[in-house]
């Protein structure tokens, strides 16, 4: 069930009839913000979320950090195969425990703790941009925003990705969906909230396909096999400059076009709408 505002749908409907599919602002605001999460629009991008300085910073500290590949789940059950799309890691997902393991589940919790001190420390003369973030939502979604804590433990917040020229084909040809598992959660829509700290010089945009927000039963009844692009209008193609912040509706098909060189590198976390009207927050 889900809330419903005037004039909104309610969350659990798919609704798509607007022109203007993705936004670009200078700040985040609240007409914007509640229009991706009621799926009036596919994708908000604020220009200069995060500043040069703050992203060199990030980048240097990355730079220090050993990287693996970030496998991604097609579906939404446990016996899924993983695919690997080109993309690689720094920082542990939740979808790497799908599998049940209990040294994954170990794993990823030990991240979530190391990340929760890391993330509340001081962080030059300003906020980290992923807890900035969440302060700013917070203020401007009435149902407030906290850290998700699907299996009673909280979870862990930002991920970097890391896409290299040579490896970008592997995850530009067919879109996908990101979509938690209901088992975790039955949330009502999920985003994606996504800080780009460093960009090829061209190409590399993100394409969201304009269709209506995806249920799981549809995304778990979508075979991969097929030519998903050919099933789908042209996407809207998003090129992101380094600073800026997309937020996303992850359940309409999405993906990073190739690029011929330079990397792309960004900072991740979800962002997922509770039946209740809350957001929470993961990776
Ligand atoms: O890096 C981006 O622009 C979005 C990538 C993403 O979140 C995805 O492909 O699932």
């Amino acid at each position: 069930m889900g809330l419903t505002m005037a004039g909104e749908p309610t969350f659990g409907v798919s609704s798509f009839e607007s022109d203007d599919f993705t936004r670009t602002r200078e700040r985040l605001h609240s007409d914007d913000f509640s229009a991706l999460i009621y799926g009036r629009i596919g994708a908000l991008r604020v220009k200069d979320f995060c500043s040069t300085a703050i992203r060199k910073r990030l980048l240097d500290e990355i730079s220090t950090q050993s990287s693996e590949p970030y496998t991604y789940w097609p579906g939404t059950g446990a016996g899924d195969q993983q695919v690997y799309l080109g993309v690689r890691r720094v920082g542990e997902p939740f979808n790497a425990s799908y599998s049940g393991s209990a040294a994954a589940r170990d794993r990823y919790y030990v991240e979530a703790e190391r990340q929760a001190h890391e993330l509340s420390a001081p962080f030059s003369t300003d906020a980290h941009p992923m807890v900035r973030l969440r302060q700013e939502i917070g203020t401007l979604w009435p149902g407030g925003v906290r850290p998700a804590a699907f299996e009673g433990r909280e979870m862990s917040q930002q991920l970097v990705r890391i896409v290299t020229a040579e490896e970008s084909h592997l995850g530009s040809q067919q879109p996908h969906f990101d979509c938690l598992p209901q088992r975790y959660a039955p949330l009502e829509a999920q985003f994606a909230a996504c800080i780009y700290l460093e960009m090829p010089s061209a190409q590399g945009a993100l394409e969201l396909w304009p269709v209506p927000r995806y249920s799981h039963a549809q995304i778990g009844a979508i075979d991969p096999s097929c030519d998903l692009r050919a099933m789908w209008p042209d996407p809207h193609s998003i090129v992101p400059t380094e600073g800026d912040l997309i937020l996303f509706d992850t359940r309409r098909p999405h993906c990073v076009a190739g690029f011929t060189s330079g990397r792309r590198v960004s900072l991740h976390c979800f962002i997922g709408l509770t039946g209740e009207g809350g957001l929470v927050t993961w990776i």
